[in-house]
């Protein structure tokens, strides 16, 4: 029988399913550390991982892996270069989560934008004696401009989402996306800076990569409206995070609503000392659903991957199809 590592806790009626396939190594613990991933892969064939880093080093540690698993659509913590030139297939778990990331992306906006979180810790710490006309005044979502940043599957369900706000629509991505997609969105294509200036509320929902690095620092904040928000549901590391705390702080731009950070789970300090931002613990796939569909895709991939089950050699999602079949090198 293969061997394989889930890295993380997972669902226990998926770890039965593999079980099916393979000698399973559960971490059902703390996070491993770089070394200790490095040392349990040393004699598997395959890995189910969420978000660990993967890189030369624990590939090179790993001669006999051939497939690793993310249970995530983003695969950022996966040095492909190093795949690639090692003959290992990543595999991601895109689409399942689409809907519930966009659902969370919505109310993280509308919580920046009406002040929901900072309201609500007011009102928690006692503060609330009377109303008041202008207790908390935030700003619309409906009839406003919508800024999607990242036009791929999660951005188009969120963009779906705004023809109930009677919102316009304008977005960034790499490339235009096909004019029937931008006609069915009601979608309008916009240089980066120019989105920055209309849009009444950004979100951001593009891949890390290193050239997305930063895409949000001072000079983009400096685009942006006063009364803008600005939303990330993507990845650490888009958004200079201490850029943005110091345009919050001083109010150059309203509210933001924050789900991931740069080099989380520890957040920049400034971000939580100012109140116009609501933060979340990169929670916008979790719905009891999706997380469950995202377990299953992981276990699927990893079980095609590795040339077992009715997919053999066929995993639906893999990252690098070029190396299926060739030897691990
Ligand atoms: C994951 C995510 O839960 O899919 C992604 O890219 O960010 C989340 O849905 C998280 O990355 C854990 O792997």
């Amino acid at each position: 029988m293969q061997k394989i590592l889930v890295a993380r806790p997972i669902f226990a009626d998926v770890i039965e399913r593999l079980k099916q396939h393979f000698e399973v190594e559960w971490n059902n613990g703390d996070v491993l550390s770089a070394d200790e991933l490095a040392r349990r892969l040393a004699d598997k064939d395959g890995a189910l991982t969420a978000g660990d880093p993967i890189g030369a080093a624990t590939l090179a540690a790993a001669p006999k892996l051939r497939v690793v698993s993310n249970m995530a659509v983003g695969y950022n913590n996966f040095d492909m270069a190093a795949f690639n030139a090692a003959n290992v297939l990543g595999t991601n778990t895109p689409d399942v989560l689409n809907e519930s990331t966009a659902d969370f992306g919505w109310a993280l906006m509308m919580a920046a934008a009406r002040r929901i979180a900072e309201s609500e810790h007011w009102l928690r710490a006692g503060h609330w004696q009377k109303w008041s006309y202008d207790g908390f005044l935030g700003v619309d979502l409906y009839g406003s401009t919508l800024g999607v940043i990242g036009m791929g599957r999660i951005g188009q369900a969120l963009a779906r989402r705004a023809r109930g706000f009677n919102m316009r629509v304008v977005y960034h991505n790499r490339s235009r996306v096909a004019p029937e997609i931008e006609a069915g969105l009601n979608a309008t294509y916009l240089p980066k800076a120019e989105l920055l200036r209309e849009a009444d509320h950004v979100v951001l929902v593009l891949p890390y990569t290193a050239e997305n690095h930063h895409t949000i620092g001072a000079a983009e904040l400096a685009f942006m409206k006063p009364t803008a928000t600005l939303t990330n549901i993507a990845r650490g590391g888009i958004v200079d995070d201490a850029a943005l705390a110091e345009a919050l702080r001083e109010k150059r731009i309203a509210a933001a609503g924050l789900d991931v950070f740069e080099g989380e789970p520890n957040l920049n300090p400034a971000l939580l000392t100012v109140p116009n931002v609501v933060l979340t613990p990169h929670i916008a796939s979790a719905t009891e659903r999706t997380r469950r569909a995202m377990a299953n895709l992981a276990a699927d991939n990893l079980i095609a991957g590795l040339g077992e089950g009715p997919r053999a050699g066929q995993p639906p999602n893999p990252i690098n199809p070029e190396v299926i079949g060739r030897a691990r090198s």
